[in-house]
C-alpha cells in the first residue's frame, strides 16, 4: 500500500509515501525551508523542522502507533467533538477522526517552494454508531517558510448538525516551567481544572501547575515564547474563535501511559480550536474551514 501510494503521489526529492511507526504509512514532505511528516492515521503531522530552528513538534517517545489508537504529539485533529462526547461516555475523546486512517487526496509544489499535502475522510456506517451525521472532512497541510493547516468540513446530509474541532499542536519546548503565552491578555477562559469556571487572563499566561484553559471568543494570533530555547513559537488562526492550552504537568503526565517520565516538561499544547460555546452549526451543503499558520520567531 505504501508503495502504490508513494507511486501516486511521491514527487521527487520533495514527497515520499513510507512506512513510519508501527508499519504505518506517513508522508515525508521535503522543502528548502523545512521538512514535515503526516501520518495517515489521522492525517497527523508529527513533526514540523524549519531549517535553522529544530523541531518545533512534540512527540511522545512513549507513543501508540496503531490505527484505533490516538498518536501523542504532534498535531492531532479533534472531530466532531471535543474532550469527551457530552452524551456517551464510551466514545473516545476527542472524536474519531485521529483514530482512523485518512486518504492523501493530492501531493502539489507552490510557486513558492512549499508543498501541499491535501488529505480527507469521510463519515461511513462506524462512524454513524458514534454521530448520526455525513460529512465529507478535508485537511490541507502546506509546509513551507510555515506550517499552514487547514480543516475543512461539508456537510452532505440533509439535515444540520453541530460539531467542534480543535487543531491539537503539541508545540515542543525546552522546558514549560520556562515558558510564557502571549496574545491571550484579558481574554475569558473556562478553566477545566477548576470545574470549567470562567476566568480572565490577566498579562501573559505562565504555567507553574496544570493547565487546561479554554480561552472563548478570541482570533489573537497565540505565541509561545520559549526562553530556554530562545525562539517563539506563533500561530495565527482564521475561523477560529477558542483557543485551548494544556500541559498536565507531573501530576497529569502520571496518568498518561504514552507520556514517558518527564516529558510533560518539553510541551505545551496551544489549540486553534471551535469548541464549547464556539461550536459550529453546518446546515446541508455548506461547508466550514478553520485554518491555522505555525510559524518561528527568534
Ligand atoms: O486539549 C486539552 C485536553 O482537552 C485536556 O483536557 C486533555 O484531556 C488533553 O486534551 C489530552 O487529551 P487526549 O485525549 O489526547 O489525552
Amino acid at each position: 500500500m505504501v508503495a502504490e501510494l508513494n507511486t501516486r503521489f511521491g514527487i521527487p526529492g520533495r514527497v515520499a509515501v513510507v512506512e513510519g511507526q508501527g508499519g504505518l504509512a506517513k508522508v515525508v514532505v521535503t522543502t528548502e525551508d523545512s521538512t514535515a511528516d503526516v501520518y495517515l492515521l489521522g492525517a497527523q503531522v508529527t513533526s514540523w523542522n524549519p531549517r535553522g530552528s529544530g523541531e518545533v513538534l512534540f512527540l511522545s517517545s512513549q507513543s501508540h502507533f496503531a490505527v484505533g489508537k490516538a498518536i501523542r504529539g504532534g498535531i492531532p485533529i479533534c472531530f466532531p467533538w471535543f474532550r469527551g462526547k457530552s452524551d456517551d461516555a464510551t466514545a473516545p475523546a476527542h472524536g474519531f477522526v485521529r483514530t482512523r486512517e485518512w486518504q492523501i487526496e493530492a501531493a502539489t509544489e507552490g510557486h513558492d517552494g512549499s508543498v501541499t499535502v491535501e488529505f480527507s475522510t469521510r463519515t461511513d456506517g462506524v462512524s454513524a454508531c458514534l454521530w448520526p451525521h455525513d460529512c465529507h472532512v478535508r485537511y490541507r497541510v502546506t509546509v513551507g517558510k510555515t506550517l499552514g493547516l487547514e480543516l475543512s468540513v461539508t456537510n452532505t446530509g440533509e439535515s444540520p448538525f453541530d460539531f467542534e474541532e480543535a487543531l491539537h499542536t503539541y508545540f515542543r519546548v525546552a522546558d514549560v516551567r520556562d515558558v510564557r503565552v502571549r496574545g491571550l491578555e484579558g481574554a475569558t477562559y473556562l478553566d477545566n481544572m477548576d470545574g470549567n469556571r470562567e476566568k480572565v487572563q490577566t498579562g501573559e499566561l505562565v504555567l507553574t501547575g496544570p493547565v487546561d484553559d479554554a480561552f472563548m471568543n478570541t482570533q489573537a494570533r497565540v505565541e509561545v515564547i520559549d526562553a530556554g530555547a530562545g525562539r517563539t513559537l506563533r500561530t495565527e488562526k482564521v475561523n477560529s474563535a477558542t483557543t485551548v492550552v494544556w500541559n498536565p504537568w507531573q501530576e497529569g503526565a502520571k496518568k498518561l501511559p504514552d507520556l514517558a517520565d518527564g516529558e510533560w516538561q518539553q510541551m505545551i499544547c496551544a489549540e486553534a480550536s471551535n469548541i464549547m460555546g464556539a461550536t459550529v452549526r453546518l446546515n446541508a451543503s455548506e461547508t466550514h474551514a478553520m485554518s491555522a499558520t505555525i510559524s518561528v520567531a527568534p
